[in-house]
C-alpha cells in the first residue's frame, strides 16, 4: 500500500487500540500535499461524485484521505479500502469525487466539520495543518458532564492536570455545547472555535483535534485525554493542591510559549 495510506491507517489503528473508537465512532481526514497526490496517481480513478448541502470555501480542488461513514476504525488494519478512501473536492467547492477506496461507503457523516475545519485551520496555521481527527475518548467526554461548557474552565482544568499541557496547547482548548452531530450546524460551531484553538471538545461526545502531521494530531488527542483522566482520578480522591497560575507563567517562559492571557488569572 502507498506510504501515505499506511500512515493514515496507523493512526486509525492506534486510536482504536486506545479505546477511542467504539463501533463506528470517530473519523479522520488528511489534506494531501502535491507529492502525496502524485504518488497516488496510479491508483486513483473517478468513481462516484456527490454534492455538499452547501458549498464549502477554502478547499476547492483539494485532495483528502477520509474515513467512511459507518466504518469501524478497528477494520482499517484488515480492510483499508473499505474503511477509508481518497476524495477530490471539485473546483466549485460544492461537491467531491471518490477516487480510491471507500468501497460500498461514502465519506464520514462529519465530512462538513472536517473540511470546514481544514479550511479554517489552514489559514490559522499558515498552511501547516493537514490532519483533522475526531475521536470519542472516555475521560475528556466524562469531564464535560462536570463543568460548564466554557473554554476557559476546560482549558484551565487541563493545563493544571498535567504539566506538559500548557506547553502542548498554550492557546487552550475550545468547547461546543451539546448539539446534534453530523451536519452543517455543528460544523459551523466547531469552525468558529478552531481558528483560535488547535482542538475543540464536543460536550458529551468527543474531541476534534488538528495537527500538521498524524503525530501532532494524535499526540494532541492523547495529551488532552490523559490530562482529563488525571483530573478525574485526582478529583475522585480529592484535589488539595494544583499547578498555580505562577507555575503556568513559569512554564510559558521556560518553554518559550505564550499562554492564552484570557485564561490566566
Ligand atoms: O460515528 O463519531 O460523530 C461517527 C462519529 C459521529
Ligand atoms: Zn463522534
Amino acid at each position: 500500500m502507498k506510504d501515505i495510506l499506511e500512515r493514515f491507517r496507523r493512526l486509525c489503528v492506534d486510536g482504536y487500540v486506545q479505546g477511542w473508537h467504539e463501533r463506528n465512532g470517530g473519523n479522520l481526514s488528511y489534506r494531501m500535499p502535491a507529492e502525496d497526490v502524485s504518488d497516488c496517481n496510479d491508483i486513483m480513478t473517478d468513481c462516484r461524485s456527490f454534492s455538499f448541502s452547501e458549498p464549502i470555501r477554502g478547499i476547492e480542488g483539494e485532495y483528502f484521505i477520509v474515513t467512511g461513514t459507518g466504518r469501524y476504525m478497528r477494520n482499517a488494519e484488515i480492510d483499508p479500502e473499505g474503511t477509508f478512501g481518497i476524495i477530490r473536492v471539485n473546483d466549485a467547492g460544492d461537491g467531491y469525487t471518490v477516487l480510491w477506496g471507500l468501497r460500498d461507503s461514502r465519506p464520514t457523516s462529519e465530512l462538513p466539520t472536517h473540511l470546514m475545519n481544514h479550511a479554517v485551520r489552514f489559514q490559522a496555521t499558515g498552511g501547516r495543518c493537514r490532519v483533522i481527527y475526531h475521536a470519542h475518548p472516555a475521560n475528556i467526554t466524562a469531564l464535560t458532564y462536570t463543568i460548564r461548557p466554557d473554554a476557559k474552565t476546560l482549558s484551565r482544568i487541563l493545563w493544571q492536570s498535567e504539566t506538559e499541557c500548557a506547553v502542548v496547547f498554550p492557546e487552550g482548548i475550545g468547547i461546543v455545547p451539546w448539539m446534534v452531530p453530523g451536519g452543517m450546524e455543528i460544523a459551523k460551531a466547531t469552525c468558529a472555535l478552531i481558528d483560535r484553538f488547535p482542538a475543540v471538545v464536543w460536550a458529551f461526545h468527543g474531541v476534534f483535534a488538528s495537527g500538521s502531521s498524524f503525530d501532532e494530531a494524535f499526540g494532541l488527542m492523547h495529551t488532552i485525554e490523559k490530562a482529563a483522566e488525571i483530573y478525574l482520578k485526582a478529583s475522585a480522591v480529592g484535589i488539595i493542591n494544583t499547578i498555580t497560575d505562577d507555575n503556568l507563567s513559569e512554564l510559558g517562559k521556560a518553554f518559550g510559549v505564550t499562554l492564552n492571557p484570557d485564561f490566566l488569572e
